[in-house]
């Protein structure tokens, strides 16, 4: 079965105060639980008549760490660090962005937990909120990664690695570090889609709903192709969808947990569940990636998280 939602939440909450109460003496974080959401008027996000828009009430809230550490904003983070010669990538052609992992102890870091069946998650976003791409790199044997990015927009980029550092590291939660680079060229900003509770990909139809919980979101999708429920969704990533959202203003990444075990003897589908820490208020541009019949397709929409 799942984890519980709320020691979930509290677990985030405990380890977001750890670096908090290394480095300072008063205790500036408090681990209990906030006031759950669900006390908010649970209709409030209905409203008369059938909004276009999925908004809910604001999770409750883990005092985020200023500088954006625990939202995959800052390049270092409880001693480790993403390290990168490069500030700048070509325009219009695939490029290679190589960067290394630092540990607590300066070196490289070579030895990292497979989550997710893969040892470093990468992606990348425009500052707009387009152009997202997920990618595994390679590790070299010296802990050097390459990451083998598609073709860039100009502007300014976001590159994010996330991943469980070894189990020496007795960590639980993935880190995650992220860097910018600037693409040269005439940058158009795209804005950014209203929130909307459907979208569409490939022939299939991806319908979000949102669900407050303690301290962070329950988020359902459910996919059909011609009004028909799809169950033939393929495993990837050791689930049956893969769901990504950055915040729109400042590109923060949310924590993402799908609830859904993948099964020997069905496919997945038509309802993927999902635990998602979105601890800010705002639009968030959501990313869901499934598989079926070999192919990767991606779901985007915008979701509101009202104030
Ligand atoms: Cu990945």
């Amino acid at each position: 079965m799942a984890a519980d939602p709320r020691a979930l939440a509290r677990r985030w909450a405990v380890l977001s105060c750890v670096p908090v109460l290394l480095l300072a003496a008063i205790v500036a974080c408090d681990p209990s639980p906030q006031p759950r959401p669900a006390d908010a008027p649970a209709g409030a996000q209905r409203g008369a008549g059938a909004p276009p828009a999925v908004t809910a009430a604001p999770a409750a809230a883990v005092a985020p760490d200023p500088a954006g550490g625990d939202r995959g904003l800052t390049a270092e983070r409880d001693g480790y660090r993403l390290d990168a010669a490069a500030t700048e990538l070509p325009a219009d052609r695939p490029a290679a962005y190589s960067f290394t992992i630092t540990g607590p102890d300066g070196r490289p870091v070579t030895d990292f937990e497979v989550h997710q069946t893969r040892k470093l998650h990468f992606y990348a976003i425009r500052s707009d909120l387009t152009g997202f791409q997920h990618l595994h790199p390679e590790m070299a044997a010296d802990g050097t990664w390459t990451a083998d990015l598609a073709a860039l927009t100009p502007g300014t980029w976001r590159l994010y690695a996330s991943f469980l550092p070894s189990p020496a590291s007795r960590r639980s939660t993935e880190l995650v570090l992220s860097r910018t680079v600037t693409v040269p060229g005439t940058s158009t900003a795209v804005p950014l889609p209203a929130p909307a509770a459907t979208t569409t990909v490939d022939g299939y139809t991806v319908a979000l709903t949102s669900e407050p919980m303690a301290g962070a979101y329950r988020l359902t999708a459910t996919v059909t192709r011609d009004g028909q429920p799809v169950t033939d969704l393929q495993p990837y990533l050791d689930s049956y969808a893969h769901l990504t959202a950055f915040h729109e203003g400042d590109q923060a990444l949310a924590h993402l947990h799908p609830a859904d075990k993948v099964a020997a003897d069905h496919g997945g589908g038509p309802v993927l569940t999902f635990h998602a820490m979105l601890a800010e208020a705002g639009n968030w541009r959501v990313f869901l990636q499934f598989q079926t019949a070999g192919g990767l397709h991606t779901a985007e929409l915008t979701l509101n998280v009202a104030a």
